[in-house]
């Protein structure tokens, strides 16, 4: 695809999200008659948590579908469909998000301050990520009502929403509000638990799922298929994102990295952890989890004696590896679905 075609996809794309928004704000006028103001909030909140994002989880349901017509390519309908059941995943990320910031007490999202920051907001944000959930059913049920896979979507938008929910409670419970910090708990595997349920399924299989009811796949095995092979790719994902939190450019990245002094169970605290001397334990036990410039310059400092940059690279390379001998042995539907989610992030840098 050539640049101006890419962004003119983006382009298309993004009219749909505003089609979208004036189906949603004609609701709550019409048939629920709210006042003006109501309408002007919503209005101005879609705006803010829908839009600005890389487009990444939406964009895929259409490349996704596009790979599963094996060559004949979408019809407008079918490319139209593909891009709403898009957008029902980034209003479903804008939910999600708009609350993670506030649980996180994250600064900036997408190079701008988080929702919750704007001082009119504040924790009105917990009840516009509730409206931005209900949104999506609302979205579902106009556009997919009719069709013999409405159940189905349904359904799989709300286990992933429960799936993300748990992800998000192991994440936000892994150290103790009330106590010292635990380093017994920053384990590869609850490390491994929290990123496949807080991430993984909410952002590849449900771009991979939506995209096959669309297509009008039927056999369980192949969403169990996709199923195991996005889970493995999401976490590979947020690896990279607990990376980039630490070492990306904000400007670039688009958000100020917290991880460090919000004691989270980063895949780069897991690693030092791994490779730490007692000494170097100690020091992460006295630090980790402070919310002041010299304890999180402590930590950095000692993920680089560490060279946790080196032990990424191995990491993404061999992930990389292992997902094209995965993805290598798939045959009941097109390979090329999950090399393109692949290739999206490879050596991601945002
Ligand atoms: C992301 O976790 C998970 C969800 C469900 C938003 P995170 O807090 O690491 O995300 P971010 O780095 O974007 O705040
Ligand atoms: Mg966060
Ligand atoms: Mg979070
Ligand atoms: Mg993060």
């Amino acid at each position: 695809m050539t640049t101006t075609s890419k962004q003119q996809e983006i382009d298309d794309f993004i009219k749909i999200c505003y089609e979208l928004k004036e189906e949603v704000l004609a609701t709550m006028k019409n048939k629920y008659t709210m006042p003006q103001e109501a309408i002007d909030w919503v209005n101005e909140m879609i705006d803010y948590n829908c839009i600005g994002g890389k487009l990444n989880r939406g964009i895929s349901v259409i490349h996704c579908a596009e790979a599963l017509t094996e060559g004949k390519g979408l019809t407008p309908e079918a490319r139209k469909k593909a891009a709403i059941l898009g957008w029902c995943i980034e209003w479903l990320q804008a939910f999600f998000l708009v609350a993670d910031d506030v649980m996180d007490d994250s600064i900036t999202r997408r190079g701008q301050p988080c929702w919750y920051r704007i001082p009119k907001v504040k924790q009105i944000a917990i009840n516009d990520a509730f409206l931005l959930e209900s949104f999506v059913y609302q979205i579902l049920k106009t556009h997919f009502r009719g069709e013999s896979y409405y159940l189905d979507l349904v359904e799989t938008f709300q286990e992933v929403i429960f799936q993300t929910e748990l992800g998000q409670l192991l994440d936000l419970t892994s150290q103790p509000l009330d106590g010292p910090t635990n380093l017994d708990r920053f384990t590869i595997e609850r490390h491994q638990k929290i990123v496949v349920f807080k991430t993984a399924y909410y952002t590849f299989y449900l771009s991979a799922a939506s995209a096959m009811f669309l297509s009008g796949v039927k056999d369980p095995a192949c969403y169990s298929l996709a199923q195991e092979i996005c889970v493995k790719i999401g976490e590979y994902f947020q690896v990279q994102d607990d990376y980039l939190d630490c070492y990306a450019d904000p400007k670039v990245l688009g958000k100020i990295g917290t991880d460090i002094q919000d004691n989270k169970c980063s895949w780069l605290v897991v690693q030092a952890l791994a490779r730490a001397t007692p000494e170097q334990r100690a020091v992460i036990k006295e630090h980790y989890g402070k919310n002041n410039e010299a304890s999180i310059a402590t930590i950095k400092a000692l993920y680089v004696t560490l060279d946790l940059e080196a032990v990424y690279r191995k990491y993404e390379n061999d992930s990389y590896d292992e997902l094209c001998k995965l993805i290598a042995a798939v045959s009941n539907m097109p390979a090329t679905v999950f090399h393109m989610l692949l290739n999206k992030i490879y050596k991601r840098t945002m």
